[in-house]
């Protein structure tokens, strides 16, 4: 039985005062170190359990299980334990998702190792002291509803995949991209993987992908692929961006080069799915910021870059482009980053807005044992500041840090973050080394550390809406959620400021959290008295492909204030075509006359529509003379 390891019992007084106030933060809009990982957390996700599963490369952590060095676990954020999780084969720098029926892939890796990372296979008498297998073609799949095991070593992808990207589509399957055979710091043509396959496998698998040869060499390992509601794909890789017609196996559109600079691994810009709104009609935007810009033939090779790459600054722009709804669509500028970062990690908050965290100023991901790396760092300085980032803020003023503190734990390559239901941020790992490496005073080691990142807004009473649904349909019957008078704080007026709100925190590798996305629903209210009302709520857009099936937490925002997340199945809750209904039909919003009680009265001079909000209702007589009421 692997043992639980409460980091709270060893922190002895502090612990127990942060515990009894364990649903205030000391420091909102700061960090506070809460618990220890076991493994490094290479990878993470927030589980429909709310536990956040985390999966290491082989390596040698102290955490043992079966009678070897962990390198999975599952840390439970309620209490801050973690245990060891069983993994068999070698997960360095794997991709993952979550499919439509709620399990979660995990695919790819490297070959066996031993200390210090060299291959097993290296050794005429393999000594094995990881006790683990090749990983190259590994499919991993993990069964929230099921064992709650990691199943391992028995189902294989068609090639060796090291750095695969993973995105789920709109049956709930998945795509499986790309990568190289044998790892190292940038992809090589005599390794290179240019093809995709899926999970669950298709006939046909794998299909041939040049975009991932020649030209985007060499930045095209974890290339940054996203599902468009037509079912194409958004993929960039190198300088180059694309539009791929998966079902048809062609280029169906050539986008812009991506400007300023690379943003793929190991340059390693944050990126984003902008939210999904009914005012931007559900059409994706990407956003690109950070990275770093080296010219393509200055990449050095899979052994590194060849120059001293810490000491150069990172790229500090943000790219965005809207690749669907018109002919040519053009990369646009948007706020700079305060500083340069790479490996930058942003996070979606319930209210709409983004968290960008962890990374450093100087240089790109990857490690190596050069005479100039830090340690054996590939980045440096790290950047120790959260921003958020408001996309609906007019421009030159959505970059924002008023209220926030840094942290002083480094988080640079093989860290990590996710969204969790309380809406505070989860961040851990950290190891730019080829193995588990805790020299004191030494730059930069291997890190356990488990922080929560809390936003401002953390301390401040919630919303407990009562009538939240399990599942999500795609269009069909809009639902009624109820909003009390001290969730409304006393004025039902404010419901013309709630949000409801559907967002799947993704899987986290490698400043990517393949998978996040943030879907604001179709809302409209009725106010029941002055102070309390009704908030009608449209089911998931009929289109699985603007946000795939499969588990997500649902928000509801009141004046900024989010709710804790709730668990919802978007769609069928199994792989395969996705039932769709009409589009919702949500009822007529209506404010609460104040001088008669009869707030059911829609013809009243009160009454209104949010049709400004739902887009859906065609105003009916008399609104829009009543809108004047609302702006
Ligand atoms: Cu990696």
């Amino acid at each position: 039985m692997p043992v639980k390891r409460n980091y709270m019992k060893k922190r002895g007084l502090l612990a127990a005062a942060s515990m009894i106030s364990a649903a205030q933060a000391a420091n909102p809009g700061g960090y506070e170190v809460v618990g220890d990982s076991l493994v490094s957390a290479q990878m993470a996700f927030l589980g429909r359990d709310g536990n956040v599963w985390i999966v290491d490369k082989t390596e040698n952590n102290p955490a043992q299980i079966n009678g070897h060095p962990a390198w999975a676990a599952v840390y439970n954020p309620k209490d801050n334990t973690a245990e060891p999780k069983d993994v068999v084969t070698n997960s360095f720098c794997a991709g993952g998702a979550v499919l439509g029926d709620g399990r979660w892939l995990n695919v790819g890796g490297n070959q066996a190792v031993t200390h210090g990372g060299a291959a097993v296979n290296d050794y005429p008498d393999k000594p094995n002291p990881y006790q683990n297998e090749d990983g190259g073609e590994a499919i991993r799949l993990l069964d929230l509803a099921g064992s709650k095991e990691w199943s391992d070593n028995d189902q294989f992808m068609t090639g060796r995949r090291w750095y695969p990207t993973v995105e789920t589509l709109g049956g709930g399957d998945a795509i499986i991209m790309g990568g190289d055979q044998w790892g190292g710091y940038i992809n090589g043509e005599s390794q290179n993987n240019p093809t995709y396959e899926f999970y669950p496998p298709r006939d046909g698998d794998p299909v041939d992908f040049d975009f991932l040869g020649e030209r985007t060499m060499p930045i095209n390992l974890y290339p940054l692929a996203y599902l468009l509601p037509s079912g194409r794909l958004f993929v960039q890789a190198m300088y180059a961006a694309i539009v791929w017609d998966i079902d048809q196996k062609y280029e169906a559109k050539t986008l812009p080069d991506i400007p300023h600079a690379a943003r793929a691994y190991p340059a390693s810009g944050a990126t984003a799915v902008l939210p999904l709104t009914p005012e931007n009609d559900y059409n994706p935007s990407f956003m690109f910021c950070g990275g770093q810009d080296i010219p393509q033939n200055g990449w050095g090779d899979a052994g590194g870059p060849g120059f001293d790459i810490t000491k150069k600054w990172a790229d500090k722009s943000c790219v965005k482009i809207q690749p669907e709804g018109s002919d040519n669509p053009e990369w646009e500028e948007d706020d700079e980053l305060p500083e340069p970062r790479t490996m930058g990690n942003f996070i979606y908050l319930p209210n709409g807005k983004l968290v960008l965290l962890n990374g450093g100023a100087k240089g790109s991901a990857g490690y190596g044992n050069d005479t100039w790396a830090v340690g054996q760092s590939y980045a440096d300085d790290p950047t120790y500041m959260p921003l958020i980032f408001d996309p609906s803020a007019p421009k030159g003023e959505r970059i924002s840090r008023d209220g926030l503190d840094g942290s002083d734990i480094a988080r640079l390559y093989h860290s990590v973050a996710t969204l969790l239901e309380d809406g505070s941020v989860w961040v851990s790992g950290s190891n730019p080394n080829v193995d588990v490496i805790q020299t004191p005073d030494r730059q930069w080691n291997t890190d356990y550390r488990v922080e929560r990142w809390y936003p401002t807004w953390y301390n401040e009473p919630r919303p407990q809406p009562q009538g939240l649904p399990d599942t999500l349909s795609y269009g069909g019957d809009s639902f009624d959620i109820h909003l009390s008078a001290s969730d409304l704080k006393g004025d039902s007026d404010k419901l013309k400021n709630v949000k409801a709100a559907v967002i799947r925190p993704g899987f986290s590798t490698h400043a990517m959290n393949f998978g996040q996305r943030y879907l604001e629903l179709r809302t409209s209210f009725t106010a029941t008295s002055a102070e309390e009302g009704v908030l009608h709520v449209s089911q998931m857009p009929n289109n699985a492909n603007i946000f795939q099936p499969g588990p997500a937490l649902i928000f509801i925002t009141v004046d900024g204030i989010p709710s804790y997340g709730h668990w919802v199945t978007v769609g069928s809750g199994e792989i395969g075509v996705q039932p769709t209904h009409d589009n919702s039909q949500l009822p007529e919003s209506s404010v609460f006359e104040k001088s008669n009680s009869n707030a059911q009265d829609s013809s009243s001079a009160w009454s209104s529509t949010k049709s400004v909000y739902g887009g859906l209702l065609i105003g009916a007589l008399g609104c829009v003379a009543s809108l004047v009421d609302f702006f």
